[in-house]
């Protein structure tokens, strides 16, 4: 989570563009120095300290890209490498990534600006970035072999154009496109507005994070570059719950969220206790006449999306894909459903012959995360996150709002569970119960159930004897 640790870090990477900037200027005509970061925090929004204000974003455990202006030109610098990405704590995958991190960090500037970029590729085999949903020359595209030749390992190419509209972009490689995403290879990009636009209001919260997949299987640390659909960890920023931080607010601030999705199906984002509008999407700001209020937007492959609201509920409220398993991280999922299927006792036999053996399911799912289950090193439980009132029995896509009366203006420290106030949780009832009144009927009046049916159909299952009488 955020803290001032982060902060000070953040301020430390930053601090050494600031002294790369102003150096020598023998250095101005070389390659701007590329900033490396290696932590999975969230860091705390670069504040910009040349070229036109604006109120930076904050990248979900992730971070934005310093830059050095040189003769009114902002420079970046991306390293495409291969990076160790911790997912989640006690989980690492080995993917591809920019300047030490998947995805790599994100890219702000501001409407007009003229952006030149430098891409150095450090991976075994040649790459392209695509700026996706910009206005830019045609040559500047990255699209390898159409717009530009590939950028060969070790090569350096530079990208220049203007950020011509404001808005919510991502960037991604557009050569070997399948292995290079598949291993991770993403970052952010936001376009702010120059002046006042009526299409984009003053928020004082902006997140963003790109929705990402992979498929590394269980004790391994290398994506499959191979999957096309079946992936089986669902990600925001290449991290899984419970890696992925909270999203820490002050009550009744306004909050931007902004959520690109480069994995290969569709992610309903559905948010708790506030109802959001859709202010955007990777064409620009949406037309007033266009938004209307909603909880759930689905994000489709390739898109963005850009919801706001205003913070006015108090507490810890989730916020998650609505696809239920990708809110959980990888498993064996060939198995059949073991519910109502009684294995006491059968598994302890079986344990007898195969040590490992376990049954998973005869009452649901939820006993998974409480069973001591052996699982491979460098293994994501597949459902997990321990909450204030037990496990949240969740993984993948899933992270926590946090409104707070007290957050300070800027600050976004993780402030802890929320406390509720007395007698406004859901809690057991302790009153005297009555059975509950049964409808008798069998059956609709359209369609009778037929009269030769005369004994009810039952599933059988034969369960083997046991010593003890089971
Ligand atoms: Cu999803």
């Amino acid at each position: 989570m955020t803290s001032r640790r982060d902060f000070f870090k953040f301020a430390g990477i930053a601090g050494g563009a600031v002294a790369a900037a102003s150096v020598s200027r023998v250095a101005m005509a070389a390659l701007p120095e590329p900033v490396i970061q290696t932590s999975p925090d969230t860091m705390a929004p670069l504040v910009p300290n040349s070229g036109r204000p604006y109120n930076p974003v904050v990248t979900l455990n992730g971070w934005t890209l310093p830059w050095r202006m040189n003769q009114g030109v902002k420079e970046f610098h991306l390293v495409a490498e291969p990076v160790v990405r911790e997912m989640a704590p006690g989980f690492k995958a080995h993917l591809w990534g920019y300047n030490g991190q998947s995805p790599g960090p994100t890219i702000e500037v501001v409407e007009g600006d003229r952006v030149r970029i430098f891409v150095t590729n450090k991976l075994p085999e040649h790459t392209s970035i695509h700026w996706h949903g910009q206005r830019l020359p045609n040559g500047m595209d990255g699209v390898a072999g159409l717009n530009q030749p590939a950028i060969q390992p070790g090569k350096t190419f530079v990208y220049e154009f203007v950020a011509r509209r404001p808005g919510t972009f991502m960037y991604h490689p557009h050569a070997d496109e399948m292995t290079q995403m598949a291993m991770g290879m993403m970052g952010f990009w936001v376009t702010h507005p120059k002046v006042k636009n009526p299409l984009i209001d003053e928020v004082q919260r902006d997140f963003c994070f790109l929705l990402n997949a992979f498929d590394i299987d269980p004790g391994s640390y290398t994506p499959k570059i191979m999957t096309m659909l079946d992936f089986n960890l669902w990600s925001w920023n290449s991290r899984i719950f419970p890696g992925i931080d909270s999203l820490n607010v002050r009550l009744n601030d306004k909050v931007r969220i902004r959520i690109g999705n480069l994995t290969m199906t569709n992610h309903p984002i559905h948010l708790h206790g506030h109802e959001f509008l859709v202010t955007g999407t990777d064409g620009g700001p949406t037309p007033k006449s266009t938004r209307w209020y909603e909880v759930t937007t689905d994000v489709a492959v390739g898109q963005m999306r850009q919801v706001e609201f205003l913070a006015d509920e108090e507490g810890d409220w989730a916020f998650h894909c609505h696809k239920s398993h990708h809110t959980m991280n990888a498993m064996g999922h060939n198995l059949p459903t073991l519910i109502g299927v009684d294995h006491r006792g059968l598994s302890k036999k079986i344990n007898n012959l195969i040590p490992d053996y376990m049954v998973m399911g005869e009452r649901g799912m939820a006993d998974m995360t409480e069973m001591e289950m052996p699982i491979p090193d460098n293994t994501a439980p597949m459902m997990t996150g321990e909450g204030p009132f037990g496990s949240v029995e969740m993984g993948g896509m899933f992270s926590v709002l946090k409104v707070r009366r007290d957050q300070k203006p800027g600050d976004y420290k993780d402030p802890g569970w929320f406390k509720h106030p007395e007698g406004t949780v859901a809690h057991e009832y302790e009153g005297p119960l009555s059975e509950p009144a049964r409808f008798k009927a069998e059956g609709g009046q359209s369609m009778p159930r037929a009269q030769t049916l005369s004994q009810p159909t039952e599933v059988k299952v034969r369960k083997p004897q046991s010593h003890n009488g089971h």
